[in-house]
């Protein structure tokens, strides 16, 4: 489904102060722009980060339009978390809460790396679990990053923060003892709160973050079975066989995807 003209051109949008912002705009209106049916799709997965924000920006360009506002105005875009709540709702479109929609039409969401295979880590912002109950229903999970998040070779080599874990908060001392001496992670780190917030993160579901480096992961599917088998973990954010495509945008506007 490709856009009107009458929606404003990639080519024609003036550039943004920071390349990134560029990189990340362009990689979100090519994905909406060819995956987007607004004739088709009903309920829409908004994932959180910073590129997703332009995701929702250029869905409710669709409201303005004359010839999307019926069909556009009838979206329900299903939040991933408190971020993505007030996205949804600051782009004019209407969401629903992800307890009613086990089921989406459409997901967008960024990462945090992305391998040549489409497997990602993702949850440097603590929202993985969410998420992921979110990117995994729906066959349509369209990735949108800049071009640094993609790696040329194995998942782990250029995110170097580690594999985010959410954790029962009551476990958190078991599951860090386990993914050290049972997985071999290298290191295991308590997420700690933002620079206002001492202790620990919490996340939307009241539970604890570990960020597990295990150095190039050569088996991401293996390794999240692992992670996920261990007592006291909600979920990892290994997120493996399960983006439909990727769009990734770099500084001067240009796209390029992993399907
Ligand atoms: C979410 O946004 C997270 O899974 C990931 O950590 C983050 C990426 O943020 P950004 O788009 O700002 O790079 O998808």
């Amino acid at each position: 489904f490709m856009a009107s003209i009458k929606l404003p051109k990639i080519s024609e949008l003036p550039v943004l102060g920071h390349p990134l912002e560029n990189a990340k705009r362009a990689a979100a209106y090519r994905a909406v722009d060819e995956n987007l049916d607004v004739y088709k799709h009903r309920v829409i997965g908004i994932g959180s980060g910073s590129t997703v924000v332009y995701v929702a920006q250029r869905i409710g360009q669709y409201l303005k339009d004359d010839e999307y506002r019926d069909y556009v105005s009838k979206f329900t875009c299903v939040a991933t978390g408190y971020q993505s709540k007030q996205l949804i709702i600051e782009n004019g479109l209407s969401y629903g809460i992800i307890e009613q929609y086990p089921y989406v039409d459409i997901a967008f969401d960024g990462a945090d790396e992305i391998d040549p295979n489409l497997n990602l880590i993702k949850g440097g912002g603590a929202c993985l679990f969410q998420e992921k109950l979110v990117s995994t229903s729906t066959k349509l999970f369209i990735v949108v990053a800049d071009t640094s998040k993609k790696s040329y070779t194995k998942l782990g080599s250029r995110w170097t923060q580690g594999v985010p874990v959410e954790v029962v908060p009551v476990a958190f001392a078991r599951v860090q003892h386990d993914l050290l001496k049972l997985l071999n992670a290298r290191t295991v780190t308590l997420r700690q709160g933002g620079k206002s917030k001492m202790g620990p993160v919490v996340t939307d579901n009241m539970n604890f973050i570990l960020d597990a480096c295990f150095g190039d992961i050569d088996d991401p599917g293996t390794l999240h079975q692992k992670i996920k088998s261990l007592v006291g973990v909600v979920e990892t954010g290994l997120f493996v066989d399960n983006a439909y495509k990727c769009y990734l945008g770099d500084s001067d506007g240009e796209v390029h995807t992993i399907v």
